[in-house]
């Protein structure tokens, strides 16, 4: 299996699920090709993460993280539970919809703009962001309250999808300090290995 990745929210995911399941895989770093012909024939998107399994290809996120749970027989992806799946979809969707949007534009100042070179975040661009990040956040907030889990009482990949930008809210300046359930259900992820290093070479660094 070939996962096709860069340093970003959504590979993070894909990359985090393969180390906490401990799938063996090989990882490429597609950033420098990313734009190129051969690229465009796994994913018109031009965009990672990217997975290759046999013949299977597959692109988006979420899919690719169904994918390895099904093929792992994980319940992070309830695929036996009609249910649990609905459940879970509702957060994937919501978090495509209105969470991702949400805190898309705090990520992207100050953490893709410093790894693709674009320059300073521009803290001036995000002040008429802040009451779509409130709105969403009370959602979000008000669901976790007695629960540690996005979906069906425990770890699922749903918590991976709402995570992947949200898990730096202290650095990219996220107004998320009124929102405790958030915070607990964050800094909980943060104890999972894989969640708080996914990233391929530092796991091949400190193996
Ligand atoms: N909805 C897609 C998002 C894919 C995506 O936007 N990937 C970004 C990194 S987070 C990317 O490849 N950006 C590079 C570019 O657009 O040039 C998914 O969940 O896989």
């Amino acid at each position: 299996m070939k996962i096709y990745w860069i340093k970003a929210q959504a590979p993070r995911r894909v990359l985090a699920l393969v180390k906490h399941l401990g799938v063996q895989a090989e990882f490429v770093d597609i950033g420098r090709e990313l734009k190129t012909p051969e690229f465009a024939a796994l994913n018109p998107n031009l965009k990672a993460p990217v997975l290759v399994d046999g013949d299977t290809v597959l692109w988006e996120s979420s899919a690719i993280m169904a994918y390895l749970c099904v093929r792992e027989s994980c319940d992070m992806w309830p695929a036996r539970n009609p249910p649990e799946q609905v459940e879970v979809l509702r957060w994937l969707s919501w978090n495509d919809c209105h969470w991702a949007p949400a805190v898309g534009p705090f990520y992207f100042e100050h953490i893709v703009k410093r790894t693709f070179g674009f320059g300073k975040p521009d803290r001036a661009a995000l002040i008429d962001k802040v009451p779509n990040l409130k709105t969403f956040a009370a959602v979000l907030d008000g669901h976790l309250k007695s629960r540690t889990a996005v979906a069906c009482d425990r770890l699922t990949i749903a918590d991976f999808a709402l995570a992947s930008m949200a898990t730096d809210w202290r650095e990219t300046e996220m107004p998320l300090d009124a929102f405790p359930n958030i915070v607990r259900w964050l800094d909980g992820l943060m104890r999972l290995p894989a969640w708080a290093e996914p990233w391929p070479d530092l796991q091949s660094a400190a193996a």
